[in-house]
């Protein structure tokens, strides 16, 4: 764990390299300021009169570790940047207090109460270029002409896929944290049957997180619900069955840094379960072979790539599939088991900007991530292989399902599916990736009966 002290001292060397990157920026695009707004405030509805949590900008996130609605940083060649922080006068309201004070010391504060104040500091040349959410811009009166010019935003995302030692810091931190959720999860599973709304509960006290805190919806997937890959509407129940699973995609944040980590787990008796075990194993085995197999310069669509061959041999050795390994991937079978991409990159969004400037080929639509591994990126590794009945009937039904033990399969399909994800960081020599996730908990997937 980084201490808070040490943490404040790389966040002060990360806004000073910042500054640096941006006017790099600012000149190459002939802009003399970039003002970032952090966000508003969305309604829960146009008719309501209450609003969402803020989720704050991205861009205002890299500068400033604060969840505050409508303030500004005023960035300009040569001096130090300007964070007008709106005062909250509501009696009804105050924003969350925030993780760190370290902002003060990197950037002049100026209290503001009222947009008017914003604007007159601010100017609005022809050269000022506005970042943010279009509401809270369009209530400063920026014309939507001026607010998120592409190019010059393409190259602040760009800024974003090279983590400084302050970001990586929060990216680690981040990893801790949700550690503390995945092994009480697994505890709880191991000791007892309890619904998925108990043990998303579990998770966010184990993690010390509101449901809003958290980087993104937890997916807690009991049985066949993790053949919904975006599984967050919890059931409510506890069911008692001679074999069960659970998988977990679930995270932290630190200062706005994301964790995004999936553990797989399986228990109880019977051929099911054996079967599910093997395959919760030999998806753990694969995914720590592809952080193994990680290059600096390889691209990572071929990883993807290799990820559908080894997920080949898996199923094949779990007896689901008959056919050869060429036959499997080239015919579309590994697709139907394995449909979303090996990864993303991580940062302030859990599926952060900055890696998929080109499009993956046809065959992988879902993947996010098509760069060339880079020193500095940071990426998920997250194979995975489900029985979801909208892609496995069609296959059931067409020539290449000839090649799959469908007796097998409905064997199993009540267990849903696996996935084991990590966070890695492209340090570079050999090995080339520090394994964020793994530093806390080891296991990727696996019985725990
Ligand atoms: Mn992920």
């Amino acid at each position: 764990m980084t201490a808070p002290q040490a943490l404040d001292r790389l966040y002060l060397d990360h806004v000073a390299g910042l500054r640096r990157r941006y006017e790099s920026v600012m000149a190459h695009h002939a802009v003399d300021a970039v003002v970032i707004h952090s966000g508003s405030l969305a309604k829960r509805s146009a008719f309501d009169d209450q609003y969402w949590p803020l989720r704050p900008v991205p861009h205002w996130q890299h500068w400033v570790p604060l969840a505050e609605a409508d303030c500004a940083l005023v960035v300009r060649p040569g001096a130090r940047p300007t964070l007008l922080r709106r005062l909250e006068r509501s009696f009804w309201e105050k924003p969350p207090q925030a993780e760190t004070s370290a902002f003060e010391d990197a950037f002049d504060v100026r209290p503001f109460e009222d947009a008017a104040e914003v604007r007159s500091f601010v100017g609005g040349g022809a050269h000022t270029a506005f970042v943010g959410d279009s509401a809270g811009l369009a209530a400063w009166g920026v014309e939507p002409s001026a607010a998120n010019p592409t190019e010059l935003v393409a190259a602040l995302d760009a800024l974003r896929t090279i983590k400084t030692p302050y970001e990586i810091a929060c990216l680690a931190e981040a990893n801790r944290r949700a550690r503390a959720g995945h092994d009480a999860l697994r505890e709880t599973f191991r000791q007892s049957d309890r619904s998925e709304l108990d043990l998303h509960l579990t998770y966010l006290r184990a993690t010390a997180q509101d449901d809003w805190e958290t980087p993104y919806k937890n997916i807690v997937a009991v049985g066949s619900h993790a053949a919904t890959l975006h599984h967050v509407a919890y059931g409510r129940l506890a069911a008692k069955r001679d074999a069960e699973s659970l998988l977990v995609d679930a995270g932290a944040t630190c200062r706005g840094y994301c964790a995004d980590v999936t553990r797989t787990w399986v228990k109880g008796r019977g051929l099911a379960a054996a079967a599910f075990e093997q395959l919760v194993s030999g998806v753990d085995a694969m995914q720590r072979r592809l952080c193994g197999a990680v290059r600096v310069g390889a691209s990572y669509e071929a990883l993807h790539d290799e990820a559908h061959r080894q997920t080949a041999v898996v199923l094949k050795e779990a007896g689901l599939v008959t056919t050869s390994l060429d036959e499997a991937v080239a015919s579309g079978v590994t697709h139907a088991f394995f449909p979303h991409g090996l990864g993303h990159s991580l940062g302030l969004q859990t599926h952060d900007v900055g890696c998929a400037m080109r499009a993956p080929r046809p065959d992988n639509a879902f993947l996010r991530n098509t760069t060339d591994v880079t020193v500095g990126q940071v990426f998920t590794i997250e194979p995975g292989i489900y029985f979801i009945a909208d892609l496995l009937e069609p296959l059931r039904a067409a020539p290449a399902g000839a090649g799959v033990d469908w007796h097998a399969v409905d064997a199993i399909a009540p267990l849903g599916g696996v996935r084991v994800e990590d966070d890695l960081h492209v340090v570079g020599g050999d090995p080339p990736l520090r394994n964020l996730t793994r530093e806390h908990l080891p296991l990727g997937a696996g019985r725990v009966d």
